[in-house]
């Protein structure tokens, strides 16, 4: 640390040479995140409560209240009147929650997940000393429930499905996992992604499959309002079956406001909670639908153009979209996205399959998607 006293003035200056190297959202451009700009509400909010802190609820009973209330919105939007759960730092920390509370509920050590798992599992088996059975894909890049099958054992503490895949977008087969799973297993849903999509496509389109509390066998949901929500970083959730799941993890803390801390972090950031719950009210469920249905039209596009531009090249969508990401099989995949980064793109690419990625986020507008189809095309012909 510098001994003494820098001016502010100076400071702002090196915050806005700092701010100078982010990538901004605004610009369109990113297709490789999957978070966005916050809604400027979200924003307001999050400025708003600052300082409070949901560790120390005693302090913030106004936190308390918001975060009561966001779990109720959720619990109706993933059809589980009367369940709850608790606001986190982000799918991460809602992974290795849910994952630590399997753990308090049964002796036993096995968790089955699949190759198109987030790694964050991975962290929270790791963390949790449990032991993980990784199994494959079917043919649509989504856990094969065969090998789940084959894979369930006397240890088998627990399941993990995935609703929106990391790379793809994809729904694991969530029923069938809920049906295996039944009531003796835990079934943890990662919804990180899909957990602000798939509720309102399902309005909007035909042929999405359920994901939610409405499946019996579903024990938990993980869903981050930081990512499809609108909501500033870190806003996670961790929807629960039964608050009494929570008992398990709960420790005494005897020195704060309430006696009991049931949640993995201590301080907890109320104006992620703010956030969440300013932009949820306002936006509602027609609010979050047109979100959704532009990103979708935008996919769509996407998709559409890439199969064009695979008249005349070699490239082909690797598998219908059936949330907002589009992937495109190209030949040397990483060097032509590396040729796209050169033209102020930032991309991303997915493992299984190895493909091209474009996770198109609210900030993608459909102008930025016929541009970057343009300019694939323009990269695919020097290519040739
Ligand atoms: N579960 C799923 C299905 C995810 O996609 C992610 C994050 C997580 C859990 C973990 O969530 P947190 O990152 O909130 O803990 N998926 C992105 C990824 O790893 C996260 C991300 C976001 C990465 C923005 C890059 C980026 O620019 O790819």
């Amino acid at each position: 640390m510098n001994d003494r006293r820098i001016p502010l003035s100076d400071i702002r200056k090196e915050l806005e040479h700092y701010l100078s190297m982010e990538t901004a959202f605004s610009d369109g451009r990113v297709l490789g995140s999957m978070c966005t700009a916050p809604h400027p509400l979200a924003v307001e909010a999050h400025r708003m409560f600052i300082e409070s802190n949901l560790g120390n609820p005693g302090l913030y009973p106004g936190s308390v209240e918001m975060e009561g209330r966001v779990m109720e919105m959720l619990a109706k939007l993933l059809n589980g009147p009367g369940c709850s759960g608790l606001m986190v730092g982000g799918g991460t920390e809602a992974n290795i929650t849910a994952l630590w509370v399997a753990k308090k509920l049964q002796k036993k050590r096995e968790v089955i997940f699949s190759s198109n798992a987030h790694f964050s599992i991975k962290k929270a088996i790791d963390l949790l000393n449990l032991d993980g059975v990784e199994v494959g894909l079917d043919d649509r890049y989504r856990i094969s429930i065969d090998e789940v099958e084959d894979a369930v054992t006397d240890e088998t503490l627990a399941m993990v499905g995935v609703a929106g895949t990391t790379e793809l977008g994809m729904i694991d087969p969530i029923d069938r996992l809920s049906d295996l799973a039944a009531e003796n297993y835990f079934l943890h849903v990662d919804g990180a992604f899909g957990g602000f999509v798939i509720p309102f496509l399902r309005q909007i389109r035909e042929g999405v499959p359920k994901f939610d509390l409405s499946l019996k066998g579903v024990n938990s949901i993980s869903l981050d309002p930081h990512k499809m929500g609108l909501s500033t970083i870190p806003s996670g959730a961790l929807m629960l079956r039964d608050m009494e799941y929570l008992e398990g993890i709960s420790v005494d803390s005897p020195y704060l406001t309430s006696s009991r801390n049931m949640s993995l972090a201590g301080t907890r950031c109320s104006a992620a909670v703010a956030s969440t719950y300013a932009v949820m009210r306002h936006l509602g469920n027609e609010g979050y639908i047109e979100v959704v249905r532009r990103c979708m039209a935008i996919t769509d596009r996407l998709a559409e153009g890439i199969e064009e531009l695979g008249r005349e090249h070699d490239i082909e969508v690797a598998i219908k979209p059936v949330l907002n990401i589009v992937a495109a099989r190209i030949p040397d995949h990483v060097a032509v996205k590396e040729e796209l980064e050169r033209k102020g793109w930032y991309l991303s690419v997915s493992r299984h399959p190895e493909a091209l990625r474009l996770v198109v986020m609210p900030h993608i507008t459909m102008e930025r998607a016929e541009e970057l189809l343009s300019d694939l095309e323009t990269v695919l012909n020097a290519r040739r």
